[in-house]
């Protein structure tokens, strides 16, 4: 079904940045030219949700609908898509994978050129937006996702159809924040077996990367956090040893991954989002071969700096790591299959699930560090 009709449904606007989404009745617009209008059945709240929902500035941004780690239903498509068809099951990712670009046709990476990643404020394709409010005011896109409302439209390049029979309260994960940290350990880094590896900060990402280093066959993954009570729930995710941060006196912690590793790991994540920890990573990854891959995002301006010496003499590399490297449509379903084999395991990250209309709820959660995933049913 080709959509014609605008819809009229809920969503969760975030009106104000920092203040609770408010649910309110919005109108979605049919899908245009290469664009899907997905009913969203699941989605799930990652850190990035709330640090955009925080953020004040760029002015302009809101109102906009946030969230990104979703699941849902073809309900219509606009003119040219062929890929998929009005009830079909489909994750959007907010990487784009148009399938013609020398990035989308290379397996070297997964930064499409045709529809670079944005984080805001419209569709990718022509950057307009498709939701506005009953007062016909315009309301913003977030990351070519959208998913806190009962429809969003999705450029057919963010979309993935999969299997209906999927769990969506599980499927819904690899649409972002699970898939990065696997993504990071097995793409980006490429861990082997029998390789030791260091995690900095074990959140959602960091023992997403945890299972993917576990999947991958590292034999030691040292977990570094500054709160000892994530420790004894990192074991379930493969985290073999832990250094508290926090409690080191005056070494810093590459020095005591260094002491522990004898001479550095083979594979160091930054998955908090601090430069400094990007310096201790890579301070602490093996020379010869240490790889360092920075998958927090800090503010910005932040800035990363290495002497030039210690990068020559030392021979090791660090790598950006954008969705894990992943490239959304030929890798997403690898993963999909080790879920489904019992390989990658999904249900360790789902700590809570609530209706829609406790959305703020999901938030107040993981602000507070008591949850990894959210799922929010629809
Ligand atoms: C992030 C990656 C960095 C920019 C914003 C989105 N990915 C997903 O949460
Ligand atoms: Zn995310």
């Amino acid at each position: 079904v080709t959509g014609v009709q605008s819809i009229r449904c809920r969503a969760a606007v975030c009106r104000k940045p920092g203040e609770p989404l408010v649910i309110e009745e919005i109108i979605v617009a049919p899908p245009r030219a290469r664009e899907v209008r997905i009913r969203i059945t699941c989605t799930s709240l990652c850190l990035s949700d709330v640090t955009f929902w925080k953020l004040k500035d760029p002015p302009g941004i809101v109102p906009r609908i946030l969230g990104h780690e979703a699941i849902g239903v073809v309900e219509s498509v606009g003119k040219d898509v062929n890929e998929v068809k009005e009830g079909d099951t489909v994750i959007p990712i907010f990487m784009a994978d148009c399938g013609e670009c020398a990035d989308c046709l290379s397996v070297k990476s997964n930064l499409c050129s045709k529809l670079p990643f944005k984080i805001a404020p419209g569709m990718p394709r022509c950057g307009t937006s498709r939701f506005t409010d009953i007062n016909g005011d315009v309301i913003h896109h977030f990351l070519s996702v959208s998913s806190f409302t009962e429809y969003t439209v999705v450029d057919i390049a963010n979309v993935l159809k999969i299997d209906p029979a999927i769990p969506p309260n599980r499927a819904c994960l690899l649409s972002c924040g699970v898939a990065t940290g696997v993504g990071a350990a097995w793409k980006t880094a490429n861990v082997e077996n029998g390789s030791t590896v260091a995690i900095f900060g074990l959140g959602s990402i960091g023992l997403a990367v945890a299972e993917g280093a576990r999947l991958c066959g590292a034999s030691r993954i040292i977990g570094i956090d500054i709160n000892p009570d994530k420790f004894e729930a990192a074991k379930k995710f493969g985290v073999t040893e832990f250094v508290n941060s926090r409690s080191l006196g005056d070494k810093h912690v590459s020095q005591v991954i260094n002491e522990m590793t004898d001479g550095g790991a083979d594979y160091c994540f930054e998955c908090v989002g601090m430069a400094s920890l990007v310096h201790e990573a890579f301070a602490c990854c093996r020379k010869g071969w240490g790889k360092t891959i920075v998958v927090g995002v800090d503010k910005p301006d932040a800035t990363l700096s290495f002497s030039s010496y210690d990068v020559l003499f030392h021979g090791k590399s660090i790598m950006g790591s954008l969705y894990g490297g992943l490239k959304p449509k030929s890798d997403i379903p690898t993963l999909l299959k080790w879920y489904t084999d019992k390989k990658l395991e999904l249900d360790k990250f789902v700590t809570h699930e609530v209706g829609f209309e406790d959305i703020n709820q999901a938030f107040n959660l993981l602000m507070e560090g008591k949850c990894l995933r959210c799922v929010i049913w629809m």
